[in-house]
């Protein structure tokens, strides 16, 4: 093996390991990030529970989160909590969460939320849940959520 051609191989080593990491729907590193995910206890199953997170996307490009799926609620969505003109507190389903690229979305009480609706279990303190978050373009990133007061 000449010089050269030894000199090469690491260099196409790296360009395939960056190919591998932009496939969609990739869950490893060079994709969504999600760290802290915590869901808030809840009184029984009468009232819907509520996650929290925060998405920083690493992908190289701008995606959004558009769907969660977990075995803790039958309903769940994405909320943003809003103050209209009379300071009266709300909040609202909506339908994606952008996070650009390289961008970072922080998921917290009295701002962007997953609510849990109809949960299909009492959160307790100490047990964890898992989300199975979708976006736009990096696909399914599964997380689990320490349940917590707060
Ligand atoms: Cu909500």
């Amino acid at each position: 093996m000449s010089a050269r051609r030894a000199a090469m191989l690491p260099s196409m080593v790296l360009a395939l390991a960056l190919a591998g990491c932009s496939s969609a729907a990739s869950p490893s590193a060079g994709a969504m990030v999600v760290t802290g995910a915590w869901a808030r206890t809840s009184m029984g199953t009468e009232m819907a529970g509520a996650a929290y997170m925060t998405i920083t996307n690493e992908t190289g490009r701008a995606d959004a989160l558009i769907s969660v799926a977990t075995d803790a609620a039958a309903n769940p969505e994405i909320h943003q909590t809003t103050e209209d003109a009379s300071g009266m507190m709300g909040m609202h389903p909506v339908e994606r969460l952008d996070i650009p690229a390289g961008g970072t979305v922080t998921l917290e009480p009295g701002g962007f939320h997953i609510m849990l609706i109809n949960l299909t279990g009492e959160l307790v303190a100490g047990s964890t849940i898992e989300l199975t978050l979708t976006f736009e373009q990096a696909g399914e990133v599964t997380v689990s959520a320490e349940v917590r007061a707060s």
